[in-house]
């Protein structure tokens, strides 16, 4: 009988036009067309669903008013709409690429000035990645990126702000091997890429015996591990 592994869960993180749904599609492509790996790609914010739908109209309008936490708060809801389903895709072995996650929800809330730890608290228990690209792209660089602008964020000081907060991960995650950072600065897309395969292949063979066991990734996004 043949035994089905379980997919892995990679997300990419970064500002705004650093480069993630890039870097996400061809991590993707090549899973699948190379390496005949069973691969989904998903992001956040998902503007299909309920709370969804909301997003994508607060975002593209600067001029709509609503609380800091409350939209915080929907970001949240719009991810856990999303665990059932990417609990059971990793259990029936397909990898999950995800452009952006709950490390979005709390560097852009945080930037806007809510209290970091206070932004993690309606993310904790969700799903952990296995492993967090961070797109280390410079603000000024991605400001002359194509539409760059075009939505409420998208202004150079506040994506400084945004990388102030994601800087806090970085720290946190000294001790964590999911998160793994990639500079963007002066490489191309393909120079990324391979960096990010290469990146990928080696978490991927070090995780071949064990990664059938899911129980310590569910649930356990912003949980202290005793
Ligand atoms: N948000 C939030 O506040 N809270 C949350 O919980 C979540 C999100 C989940 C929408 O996100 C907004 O939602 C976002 C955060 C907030 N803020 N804003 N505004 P989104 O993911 O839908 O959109 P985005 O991240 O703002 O932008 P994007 O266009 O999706 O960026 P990207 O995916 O990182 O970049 P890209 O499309 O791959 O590349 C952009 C351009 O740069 C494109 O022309 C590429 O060809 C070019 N590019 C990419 N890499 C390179 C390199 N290495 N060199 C040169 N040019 C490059
Ligand atoms: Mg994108």
């Amino acid at each position: 009988m043949q035994v089905v592994k379980r997919g892995l869960f990679i997300v990419f993180e970064g500002l705004d036009r650093s480069g993630k749904s890039t870097q996400s599609k061809m991590l993707a492509s090549y899973l699948e067309n190379e390496l005949q790996v069973p691969v989904k790609s998903i992001c956040f914010p998902n503007r299909e669903s309920v709370s969804g739908k909301t997003l994508n109209q607060y975002l593209q309008n600067r001029d709509m008013k609503y609380p800091d936490e409350a939209i915080h708060l929907i970001f949240a809801a719009n991810r856990w709409e999303m665990r059932d389903q990417i609990l059971s895709d990793l259990k029936s072995g397909i990898t999950l690429i995800c452009d952006r996650y709950a490390f979005s929800g709390v560097a852009y809330s945080a930037a806007k000035g809510l209290d970091f730890e206070w932004c993690k608290n309606p993310d904790r228990g969700l799903v952990k990645p296995d492993l967090t690209f961070f797109i280390d792209a410079n603000a000024e660089t991605i400001k002359s990126r194509s539409d760059y602008g075009s939505e409420r964020y998208e202004r150079v000081e506040f994506q400084k702000k945004v990388s102030e907060s994601y800087g806090k991960f970085k720290q946190e995650a000294e001790a964590d091997e999911h998160w793994v950072t990639v500079q963007a600065d002066g490489k191309s897309i393909e120079e990324m890429h391979s960096e990010i395969l290469d990146k990928f292949i080696k978490y991927r063979e070090s995780q071949s015996e064990g990664c059938d066991d899911l129980d310590k990734l569910a649930g356990a996004l912003f949980v202290e591990q005793k």
